[in-house]
């Protein structure tokens, strides 16, 4: 089973890379202003989960440089359950007026980041 879904994992990878959305190409000064904007933001995810690529592939299309973090090592993994509330991925880490939202969801977050950015 773990030999399937890794091969699955990199399958997945690999046709992610060939067909990789185009980045959204924005004026510097426009991109620099969502920048700032996404440093408050954090994906948590796997790097071969199809879900966790569909974020990041909606990312890419929308130009946006959101950091992310590998939720199977540590200390992400902790900050996920303890904060977030549960072992899924993607989860959105949404930091905004000093108050955090932890969103699970691949299409709540796509949503999120549609009507944020789009
Ligand atoms: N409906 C969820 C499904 C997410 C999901 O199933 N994620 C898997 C990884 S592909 C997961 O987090 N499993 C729990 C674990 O691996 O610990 C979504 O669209 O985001």
């Amino acid at each position: 089973m773990f030999i399937i879904r890794w091969i699955l994992g990199r399958i997945i990878l690999f046709l992610n890379f060939v067909f990789s959305p185009k980045k959204r190409q924005r004026p510097l000064a426009e991109q620099q202003q969502i920048d700032t904007q996404t440093q408050a933001l954090a994906l948590y995810q796997y790097p071969a989960c199809p879900f966790c690529v569909k974020v990041r592939r909606a990312m890419r299309r929308q130009g946006l440089n959101i950091v992310t973090h590998d939720a199977k090592k540590a200390p992400h993994k902790d900050e996920l359950v303890a904060q977030g509330g549960k072992q899924q991925v993607p989860c959105l880490r949404i930091e905004e007026n000093g108050q955090v939202q932890w969103l699970y969801e691949s299409k709540e977050i796509i949503n999120y980041l549609d009507q944020r950015f789009a």
